[in-house]
């Protein structure tokens, strides 16, 4: 039987539930406009006032705010409380530019840890529970973020944090872990570790693994559920709206449910701006409706992804975001083609590679060059150059039908490219670095 965190909420009817966003819509946007400078302004340049903003259907006259927006309001010009009023930061990783910092008040993180203590429930998790986050803890959300949600819902919660894989599995080993929270790259990392320690998913109790953070294909979704014998669920946050939590996925596995009653989510077509109809592929924004501290309203999440309404057999009525399909500036342009890393994935993963992998793009001659590097399973390894030559180029071809452009291939040895405990860097763009 699905178990509900907040059954009320989560099943609550579509007018219940859009007149409950109208209410709080109509709220934020007054205190955001008279407690935050930056989004008056905005708002007094685009010629709209609170008391245009009545109801859902009016989101499209709001300006958007973009992360640029925040780096050039950091780190108190989006505060809308007062700081004696707040009780945390986090912080994005800021390995493009400057860090973004988000403000919580105690009610902010109360609501944060609520949206987690969903996710967790959805998961199956109980009172009965072991959880072992290892997220990282610190500035980034996902420790924190899940450390709360399994303290609300009553797990024996186990702050592990990420790294030290041996030491995870020896922990999830003797305190009997049922569930366990970390990127999905690390839990392939523990998956693979296990397996090298000589266990098997019968040595261990794990039932389900809460994994986000990072993009990460359904290929990968069953390359980890048998490698630990788990059922594994996607979860999707991002600092600027608190942290994991944002949506959730439940047992029927296609897609998240996001927290409508705290984040009203909207696609756009990244160019235009223009409001897409549901069910067509643009860029998330979000407009946080419960926050205190740091409200945004319409933020762009660069991500892209598709909104769904159909059914679901889990019961919830929480509209759904598919696995978002990467970054607006995830997507690369090899000679003029354009490709996500998720559908290199999904091609080793479906011819039998590990999901280890490390893709190189530059210019060479002023042409474009993709190279994949790919690690071999020991099974796959063959003392025979010829053997490993039509390895190399089968899976060119595997990857050409995909991409529409045909990589060079390389298959290096087994353990030789670098395991991730957080987000996983699969990319080196090249090219940037001479531009
Ligand atoms: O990654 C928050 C988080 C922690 C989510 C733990 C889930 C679990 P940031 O570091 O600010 O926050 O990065 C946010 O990560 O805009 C997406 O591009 C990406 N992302 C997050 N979850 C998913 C997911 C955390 N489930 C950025 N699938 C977001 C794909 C995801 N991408």
């Amino acid at each position: 039987m699905e178990r509900y965190w907040n059954e009320e909420i989560e099943t609550m009817s579509r007018e219940d539930m859009k007149k409950l966003q109208n209410e709080r819509l109509v709220k934020q946007v007054r205190h955001v406009y008279d407690n935050v400078k930056y989004y008056r302004d905005l708002m007094d340049k685009k010629g709209v006032k609170p008391e245009d903003i009545k109801s859902t259907d009016d989101l499209c006259k709001l300006p958007f705010i973009s992360k640029a927006d925040l780096r050039e309001a950091y780190p108190y010009g989006l505060l809308a409380k007062p700081l004696s009023e707040c009780v945390r930061i986090h912080s994005t990783s800021g390995t493009t530019g400057k860090r973004v910092v988000a403000f919580y008040t105690q009610h902010d993180v109360d609501l944060w840890n609520d949206c987690c203590a969903r996710a967790i429930t959805a998961a199956g998790g109980t009172n009965e529970d072991v959880c072992q986050v290892c997220y990282g803890y610190g500035l980034f959300t996902g420790g924190a973020g899940l450390d709360g949600g399994s303290h609300k819902v009553g797990c024996l919660t186990l702050p592990m944090s990420s790294g030290n894989t041996e030491r995870q599995i020896t922990f999830m080993r003797d305190l009997n872990t049922t569930i366990l929270c970390c990127t999905p790259s690390y839990a392939a990392y523990i998956g693979e570790t296990l397996h090298d320690m000589g266990l098997t998913p019968d040595d261990i109790k794990l039932k389900a693994g809460i994994f986000g953070a990072e993009p990460w294909t359904e290929e990968m979704r069953r390359s980890i559920e048998k490698s630990l014998g788990i059922k594994a669920y996607d979860i999707y946050g991002l600092t600027e709206t608190s942290g994991p939590g944002v949506a959730f996925e439940c047992s029927e596995q296609t897609g998240m449910h996001i927290n409508e009653d705290n984040f009203i989510p909207e696609i756009i077509d990244p160019d235009t701006g223009e409001v897409l109809p549901e069910g067509q592929v643009g860029e998330l924004v979000f407009t946080s409706i419960t926050k205190e501290a740091f409200p945004l309203l319409r933020y762009r999440t660069r991500d892209l992804c598709v909104l769904s309404r159909k059914k679901c057999s889990c019961g919830r009525t929480l509209i759904k975001m598919a696995k978002p399909m990467g970054r607006s500036d995830d997507m690369m342009i090899i000679r003029g083609v354009n490709v996500f890393p998720s559908q290199i994935e999904t091609v080793l993963i479906e011819q039998g590679y590990s999901p280890n992998y490390l893709i190189e793009v530059d210019r060479v001659n002023n042409s474009d060059t993709l190279d994949i590097s790919v690690e071999m399973n020991t099974d796959q390894l063959s003392d025979k150059v010829k053997d490993m030559q039509k390895q190399e180029r089968d899976l060119a071809t595997a990857m050409r039908m995909m991409i529409g452009i045909t990589p060079k291939v390389h298959l290096v040895t087994p353990k030789s490219i670098a395991r991730s405990e957080g987000k996983a860097v699969r990319v080196i763009d090249r090219r940037k670095l001479h531009d």
